[in-house]
């Protein structure tokens, strides 16, 4: 029997998230695939209508969202911790999570819903809208920068050691270097298009990328 039972949809990276904390905690997951366009039994289980959603561990309420799903793992099964062990550290690795999806996934979700309907051809939008499409493509360019920055005296985004920054940000992150890599919708498009990592401009970020990967195939 799994340690873990979770509802995704298949190729999301909030899912992706949860499926590389357990690889770090050598935890096995039973996966229920949602189909995205029928929530009713995710409804029924937690109310709403996002996944990931997780049967809790300990049979208390489900868990809704990424975060609440890593916090839980990292509380019933505190070997291979995700979060510092230092109180200041994580505080400071909460923010980084919670600041994340403000500003790298929100660029990158704008992004997919300006050129989604156009096929991802920049140059089929009103002038506006293509210069909303530059302003938020350098944003991620100046996050991979940033990170690339971080990872001078560091192998991870949080410090010397694997940990919940690097769960966060890779599932997002692995399209600028891999590719949309089969996962489906527009943001590993975007991701991999407007968000590249090139070994060339980004050769920390790409080894990390790179690194995290082969933990998680482990
Ligand atoms: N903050 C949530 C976001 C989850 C999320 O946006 N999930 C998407 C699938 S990738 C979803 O279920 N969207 C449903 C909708 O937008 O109605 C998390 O960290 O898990």
């Amino acid at each position: 029997m799994a340690d873990l039972r979770v509802h995704r949809i298949v190729g999301s990276p909030y899912a992706g998230r949860v499926a590389l904390a357990a690889a770090h905690k050598h935890l096995t997951v039973a996966w229920v695939d949602v189909d995205p366009d029928d929530r009713r039994a995710v409804r029924r289980l937690s109310g709403q209508d996002r996944v990931p959603v997780a049967e809790a561990p300990d049979g208390g309420p489900p868990l809704v969202g990424s975060m609440a799903i890593l916090r839980a793992l990292d509380d019933h099964w505190p070997t291979r911790p995700l979060w510092p062990t230092d109180p200041g550290d994580a505080a400071l690795a909460d923010l980084f999570a919670r600041r994340f999806d403000d500003v790298w996934h929100g660029p990158a979700q704008r992004l997919a819903e300006l050129l989604a309907p156009v096929g991802h051809d920049r140059d089929a939008l009103p002038d506006r809208w293509r210069r909303a499409v530059d302003d938020d493509a350098a944003r991620l360019q100046r996050w991979n920068d940033r990170l690339e920055e971080r990872l001078l005296d560091a192998d991870h985004l949080g410090g010397p050691t694997f940990g919940i920054c690097d769960v966060v940000a890779h599932p997002f992150l692995r399209h600028g270097a891999l590719g949309p890599d089969g996962a489906p919708g527009a943001l590993p498009i975007v991701l991999h298009r407007h968000g590249t990592i090139d070994r060339a401009a980004h050769p920390r970020l790409h080894a990390w990328v790179r690194r995290v990967e082969d933990l998680h195939a482990a």
